[in-house]
């Protein structure tokens, strides 16, 4: 019995919204990000619409250069409440097609309908629905993959975007993948694909004739994920959202940065916040981690696991800061920060891995934050996001 998997992202989604909100930007190409200032602004474009997108602009493009590629284009800041709003909304209307729906970023998520496919007369009045809903209730437009498991259904919800939908049938995994790049492979970044470039190999199909044994013995544990990715095997389920695990803090800056000062402040507030957060959860963690995502976009994480449970403010900046160092020793330029505990002492079971579910500690970490600006003020408990000015 195979399973039934959507993965729907909606279309230039921050753009979308602004679209929808301002008739006048409709039709036109809207950027979202920072200001262009002329030409001279600094920072990236958050995302653009399709209209946009004509002229070569994208999401983390600088800022400056879209503004070249495309100077009559309608420049905005982005509003992340609002977007996070219509997420919120766009999460109601997913819900009404299955219970078991995983989150995996403001816009987008995965449904696991293998159960609900009788209730809406087979998959593909499902699919159809799942779009008329979003359209109806929301009026932004989604594109949509179906297949057997969770990977080919978001390489497949990306192929025909705006407003697509493609299905990947049972026995269809390897025909599906074979031409397609291997830049598809979740996981697989410049390095990757330079390394299987060399060796000749360009396409998904050309990944999964290869031996899973070979593949072991030039990528490690990611040759074996690779080999069976490629192969169209993807056994994860769709998890909703259990008791949480993990719990975090990050920060995008506008601009990358090598600023030792700045970035160490950066940690520290982090680590302050985080910790004022778990201590109002009453929280605590064993493991205490860093997030570091470069100017390439390259993402890495450290961490640090003790034998006690911990939430002090101190220990957790001095040990956020010491990962820092040791990890940075090259100063790289940075992009974005993040620090966060995990093996919580709540609940039991599985430890996820930290900042492996982003989506299910933003969520909890919403709630608890409105909880805390009900009490305490807005200002008090302003989260890092994505548009945040960094300083
Ligand atoms: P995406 O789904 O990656 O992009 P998108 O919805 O704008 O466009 P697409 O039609 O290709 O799906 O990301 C969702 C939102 O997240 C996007 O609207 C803006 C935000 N975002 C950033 O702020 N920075 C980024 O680098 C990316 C990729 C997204
Ligand atoms: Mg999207």
């Amino acid at each position: 019995m195979h399973r039934t998997i959507l993965h729907v992202d909606m279309d230039a989604f921050f753009a979308a919204i602004e679209q929808l909100d301002n008739p006048r930007y409709r039709g036109k190409p809207v950027i979202v990000g920072a200001d262009p200032k002329g030409g001279t602004g600094r920072g990236v474009v958050a995302t653009a619409s399709y209209e946009a997108r004509k002229y070569g602009v994208h999401s983390a493009l600088p800022i400056s250069q879209a503004y070249r590629r495309c100077p009559h284009g309608v420049y905005v800041r982005g509003r992340m409440q609002r977007y996070s709003e219509v997420s919120g909304q766009l999460m109601d209307v997913l819900r009404e097609f299955t219970p078991i729906i995983q989150k995996i970023s403001v816009d987008e998520a995965f449904l696991d309908v293998t159960k609900s496919l009788g209730l809406f007369g087979g998959i593909d009045a499902l699919a159809k629905s799942v779009k008329d809903q979003i359209k109806n209730e929301l009026h932004l437009t989604a594109s949509v993959g179906v297949a057997p498991n969770k990977f080919l259904a978001k390489i497949a919800s990306d192929l025909q975007k705006p407003d697509g939908l493609v299905m990947v049938q049972p026995g269809m995994e390897k025909v599906f993948l074979k031409d397609l790049a291997i830049s598809k492979l979740w996981g697989v970044g410049k390095k990757t694909e330079a390394a299987l470039s060399d060796i000749g190999i360009a396409t998904i199909g050309q990944i999964a004739e290869l031996s899973e044994q070979e593949l072991g013995k030039k990528f490690g544990k990611w040759g074996h994920a690779l080999w069976k990715l490629s192969n169209g095997i993807d056994n994860r389920p769709v998890e909703p959202w259990g008791p949480q695990k993990s719990i975090s803090q990050e920060r995008t800056f506008y601009e990358d940065t090598d600023d030792q000062e700045l970035i160490e402040k950066t940690l520290l507030k982090l680590a302050e916040s985080l910790t004022a957060m778990m201590r109002k959860g009453q929280l605590k963690g064993r493991t205490i981690a860093l997030k570091v995502r470069f100017e390439d976009f390259s993402t890495f994480t450290r961490s640090k696991t003790f034998d006690d449970f911990i939430d002090s403010t101190q220990i957790i900046k001095g040990v956020a800061i010491s990962l820092y160092r040791n990890f940075n020793k090259e100063n790289k330029k940075v992009r974005l920060l993040g620090v966060g505990v995990s093996q919580l002492n709540t609940g039991e079971g599985e430890q996820l891995g930290l900042f492996e579910q982003e989506s299910l500690t933003n969520i909890k970490l919403t709630k608890l934050l409105d909880s805390l600006s009900s009490k305490f003020g807005e200002n008090v408990v302003k989260r890092a996001s994505l548009l945040d000015d960094p300083k």
